[in-house]
């Protein structure tokens, strides 16, 4: 006997089997060139790129609406990416569905280049530059209070890391966006478990994670965050959601895709060397 949420759940991976082996195969791809980016570039933050892939891909080729080809249509969801230093897959994920030519992902971080090692709002796209960490929930927050005076339908979301939960300022936000009961809000939490030191348990203990965003009144849902069926459910529910914000816990392995990466803490902030990123594609592929 099944409960619910699983009955649930199959239902959705029945109707969208086709769907969800397409978004696979584009998280897949977006890790290739999350690799070979941050192969190319010498340096980059492989580990936590990695890990946000599925919500990036199932986001923006499932869920949002947008023009790649207006990025700047009054009507389109916004996305924030508040874990900026993940910038190569949310680069990957703009070229992929459009925005910009994919020939010029191998520039990231060189000189000149518009794709810096943090969004920058000049790259067709991006919302907000961001990376500096615990900024992006209230600026995220700020653009959905702004939808609500100006009595638009978009929704906004928001990507943060676990270890820049321990910023203070994301806890003012969690307050602000659940006074304002800024419903058209969805934060998602890539719980991978790691920060830049280590273990978050260890460094500034976060749980009970989903606890504290109830307490802070949020609506919460804790899912696979490598899991695309998981990831289409949770933010769907979080649309049919009124009088609160959505807060998606979702757990992820850093360096989700590589058999020598994932959960390894190395890759947080380094660059693959020849070998590795040889193997990491043909793993890929
Ligand atoms: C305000 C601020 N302090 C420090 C940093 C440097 N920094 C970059 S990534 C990182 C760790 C972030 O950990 P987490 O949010 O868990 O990201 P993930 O593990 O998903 O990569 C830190 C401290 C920063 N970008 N911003």
């Amino acid at each position: 006997m099944h409960s619910q949420g699983a009955s649930k759940l199959e239902d959705i991976s029945m109707m969208n089997i086709g769907a969800i082996k397409r978004l696979d195969d584009k998280a897949r791809k977006i890790r290739k060139q999350v690799i070979n980016m941050i192969y190319v570039a010498g340096s980059g933050h492989p580990g936590g790129s990695l890990s946000c892939v599925d919500v990036l891909t199932t986001l923006y080729f499932h869920t949002m609406n947008h023009k790649p080809l207006e990025p700047e249509w009054t009507g389109r969801d916004r996305f924030i990416l508040s874990k900026g230093h993940a910038a190569p897959a949310l680069y990957a994920i703009l070229a992929e569905a459009g925005y910009f030519p994919v020939k010029k992902l191998p520039s990231l971080r060189k000189m000149g280049s518009m794709l810096q090692g943090h969004p920058d709002s000049k790259v067709p796209g991006v919302e907000v530059s961001s990376g500096s960490l615990g900024q992006g929930l209230s600026i995220a927050s700020g653009i959905a209070m702004a939808g609500k005076l100006d009595k638009k339908n978009y929704s906004v979301y928001t990507l943060l890391g676990d270890g820049e939960c321990d910023e203070g300022q994301v806890w003012e936000a969690a307050m602000l966006a659940s006074h304002y009961k800024l419903d058209n809000l969805t934060a998602i939490v890539d719980r991978n478990g790691l920060q830049i030191d280590g273990l978050t348990e260890k460094i500034m203990c976060l749980e009970p994670i989903a606890g504290k965003w109830r307490a802070f009144g949020w609506h919460v849902i804790e899912i696979d965050g490598n899991k695309s069926v998981e990831i289409i459910e949770a933010l769907d529910e979080a649309k049919e959601i009124r009088g609160k914000p959505t807060a998606i816990i979702a757990h992820t392995f850093k360096g989700k895709g590589i058999s020598f990466m994932e959960w390894i803490n190395a890759f947080h902030g380094r660059a693959l060397s020849k070998e590795e990123m040889e193997i990491a594609l043909q793993e890929l592929s």
